[in-house]
Formats: C-alpha cells, sequence, structure tokens
C-alpha cells in the first residue's frame, strides 16, 4: 500500500510540535529530534531518512526544517511545548489576516486575539490563506489586523521560515473584520 505522506506527516506535526514523549523522544532547547532516534522510537509507520526527507521538501506549508548536517529535524512553528525558535523580531507590513470562525468572534471582540494552546497568535500575509485557515472551525471570517500600528506600539513581531507572522495577542482595537472598511 502507498505510503500516505499526508497522514505521517500529521504524525509528524504531533510528535515534533505537541508530544514528543508519547513515543519516548527528547527535544533538544531548539525543538531539534535525532532522526535516528525518531525513526527508532516510530512504531506506527516505517519511518526511514528518504521518506522523512520527502515529507520536509513536498510538504505543502513546508512545516519542518532539517538541520545543516541532515541527522536533526524540527517544526518550523506552531508548537504548544516550549521551544526556543531563535526567532528574531521584523517589522511586519501594514496590514496582515487572520482566519477564525464566525462562533469565535463574540469572544475575540471580548478578548481580542489570544494565543490559545500554541505559542503566538498565527498571522498571514494571504487573505486566502487565511480563510483557509479559519474554515478549519466553521464559517471562516477573515480578520485584517493593523500589524504597523502595533509594532509602532511597541508588539513585537515574528516571522517564521515558512511565512508565518507571530505575535502575542493582538488587542481587538487592532482587529477589522473583514477585509475592507472599518469596525
Ligand atoms: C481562535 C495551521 C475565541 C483563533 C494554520 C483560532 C495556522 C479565539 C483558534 C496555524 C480567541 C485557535 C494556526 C479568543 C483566538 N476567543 N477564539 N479570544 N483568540 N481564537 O489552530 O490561527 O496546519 O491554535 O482565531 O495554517 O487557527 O498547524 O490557531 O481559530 O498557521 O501547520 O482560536 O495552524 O497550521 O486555533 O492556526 P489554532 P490558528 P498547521
Amino acid at each position: 500500500m502507498a505510503i500516505n505522506l499526508k497522514r505521517v506527516s500529521k504524525y509528524l506535526s504531533f510528535i515534533l510540535r505537541h508530544r514528543p514523549e508519547t513515543i519516548g523522544l527528547t527535544l533538544d532547547a531548539n525543538g531539534w529530534a535525532s532522526i535516528d532516534e525518531l525513526i527508532n522510537k516510530t512504531t506506527q509507520y516505517e519511518l526511514t531518512p528518504a521518506l522523512i526527507a520527502t515529507i520536509v521538501q513536498t510538504n505543502d506549508k513546508q512545516r519542518f526544517s532539517l538541520s545543516a548536517d541532515g541527522r536533526k529535524i524540527r517544526a518550523k512553528q506552531g508548537h504548544s511545548i516550549t521551544i526556543d525558535l531563535d526567532l528574531v523580531p521584523v517589522e511586519p507590513p501594514e496590514q496582515l489576516f487572520h482566519g477564525t470562525a464566525v462562533r469565535f468572534l463574540t469572544s475575540i471582540q471580548a478578548e481580542g486575539l489570544q494565543k490559545m494552546k500554541r505559542h503566538h497568535v498565527h498571522l498571514s500575509e494571504s487573505e486566502a490563506v487565511a480563510r483557509n485557515v479559519g474554515s478549519r472551525y466553521g464559517q471562516p471570517v477573515v480578520l485584517t489586523i493593523a500589524a504597523r500600528q502595533m509594532y509602532q506600539d511597541g508588539y513585537l513581531f515574528y516571522k517564521t521560515a515558512n511565512n508565518v507572522w507571530l505575535v502575542a495577542s493582538v488587542p481587538y482595537e487592532y482587529i477589522v473584520v473583514g477585509t475592507g472598511g472599518s469596525h
């Protein structure tokens, strides 16, 4: 049977972002796992270095990185466990987008965007990507974030290696519901 790359990729996200201990794997402080150890400790898939390399290269959102020597792998972002991704604050564009579900709007209006289980709130330069992200949770709605204004007001923004923008939180005053007009 053909190997389902998407399923293995989801497994790698689960292990490398959230629960490495379920297979007795330890990540270093920067989130790196030894590929040999990952292969040896994985029982539900027949992982090989070649399969891992294929997933790293072909993953739709380029979620994983290999170390320079090719012996370690980590997720580029999206962790719930505490690791240091060595991110450097950078100035964001004028606007960024966040896709969410309509049913979350009341709560977002009350407390702004919160990082929930992740390390950061995730934002995108692409409205289409944001809409897709929002649709995972129900009827999607895209929020426009006044990112440059937040930056000027002292909020730190980070950009991951796969173009996801990260920020600790977004107060509601910087959010416009929809992609035009104002609230
Ligand atoms: C919502 C995927 C109520 C927030 C995507 C989101 C992304 C609130 C959900 C990445 C809230 C959290 C991240 C508040 C935020 N009240 N709901 N105050 N503040 N929310 O999955 O941004 O496939 O943790 O709007 O592509 O949806 O994993 O975050 O709906 O880049 O690589 O709470 O995950 O990437 O959900 O998605 P998530 P997200 P991967």
